[in-house]
């Protein structure tokens, strides 16, 4: 069976998944998209066939779309994806699920009531080699229980546009997601520290930052986010444990040697350091959807649990302070015990 796909917002990553759904996950065709600059979805659209669509809804309630893809700014995913649902058809959101918590609960209480998982929140690096084989070694025991971790999220610059909170709601987010993940844990607080911020920025910028994360059951988790570390795209991340330690591998490069030199190349953006991930998360995406299953990946509830962390660590890079996340117990649906 093909998955007939209609995209929210023909951006930068929409265009990157239209592509992917098109080019690389087998099983999926793009049959509609839509986007507020009409010049955008056209010339999105013409590229692989699809044809174009007033707006959101229109979309969503089109007869030659089994699944929609969100990839509009992040204000408007609330209402894609409770349109989704009410219409009964998948959802596979980009991430933030919705910028408040008010808006991921009522997501989560919608799908809820609905009865049957339809939403993924587009957290690509579960998918990512290196942080499975990382998830693996922690979930073996081998390296005891886990009590800090050591993570850096270092872009190599960013435009004037981008400000000291979206250092937690666009950057840190990630960090955030997977390492609840990783730990099979949640966190509790969140606190950021300052020091001395990079002459290689706008001015109104806090960078770098150091976030410290609580989590549940006392692991302490501290992460540099440095989005104009100038010398390329580098994420980080060391777990110790009572009995070892267990570190993210580099992308693979090959070692260079000349001029009495050896190097290896650092990525310099996202899109390569993610892209195998990316194909993951929608191949698993598209064959879930084809067997007839609820997706598996980050839920609704995961998107919800990450606006609260996000939100409140936005609170203490304002304040200073430590702030407690003030989350809701997680419900049966996913897994929890409320
Ligand atoms: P973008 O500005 O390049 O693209 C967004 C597009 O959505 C624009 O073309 C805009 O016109 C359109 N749009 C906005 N509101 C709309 C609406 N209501 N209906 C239809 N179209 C609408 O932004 P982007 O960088 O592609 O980011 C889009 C989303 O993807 C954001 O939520 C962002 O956080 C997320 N993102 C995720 C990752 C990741 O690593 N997973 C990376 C980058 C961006
Ligand atoms: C961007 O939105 C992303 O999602 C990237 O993965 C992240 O590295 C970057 O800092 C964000 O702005």
């Amino acid at each position: 069976m093909t998955v007939r796909v209609g995209v929210i917002g023909a951006g930068w990553i929409g265009q990157e998944h239209i592509r992917r759904l098109t080019g690389t996950v087998t099983g999926a065709r793009v049959t509609a998209v839509t986007d507020i600059d009409p010049a955008r979805a056209e010339q999105a659209a013409a590229r692989v066939g699809a044809r174009v669509v007033a707006d959101g809804a229109e979309l969503i309630a089109a007869d030659d779309v089994d699944a929609v893809l969100v990839t509009s700014w992040g204000a408007t995913h609330a209402e894609h994806a409770l349109g989704a649902i009410a219409a009964g058809k998948p959802v596979f959101c980009e991430k933030p699920l919705a910028t408040t918590a008010e808006d991921c609960l009522r997501i989560v209480e919608t799908e809820m009531e609905h009865g049957r998982r339809l939403v993924q929140v587009g957290f690509m690096r579960r998918y990512d080699a290196g942080y499975r084989q990382l998830k693996q070694v922690l979930d073996s025991g081998r390296i005891g229980e886990p009590l800090v971790v050591h993570c850096a999220h270092r872009n190599p610059t960013v435009p004037e546009t981008y400000t000291s909170d979206m250092a937690a709601l666009d950057t840190a987010v990630h960090e955030i997601d997977v390492l609840r993940w990783l730990l099979d844990d949640e966190i509790v607080s969140t606190q950021v520290v300052t020091p001395r911020a990079t002459s290689r920025r706008f001015a109104h910028l806090k960078d770098p930052q150091i976030m410290l994360f609580e989590t549940a059951k006392g692991v302490r988790i501290d992460l540099e986010v440095f989005v104009n570390c100038q010398y390329g795209y580098d994420i980080q991340c060391e777990a110790v444990g009572e009995e070892g330690l267990v570190r993210l591998p580099d992308p693979a490069a090959v070692g260079v040697r000349t001029a009495g030199r050896h190097s290896t190349e650092v990525l310099t953006d996202w899109v390569g350091r993610f892209a195998d991930a990316f194909d993951t998360e929608f191949r698993e995406w598209i064959a879930e959807l084809a067997a007839g299953n609820e997706p598996s990946g980050p839920s609704a509830w995961d998107g919800y649990a990450a606006t609260v962390i996000t939100s409140a660590t936005v609170e203490a890079i304002e304040s200073g302070r430590v702030v407690a996340t003030d989350m809701k117990p997680r419900p049966a649906f996913y897994g929890g015990t409320a």
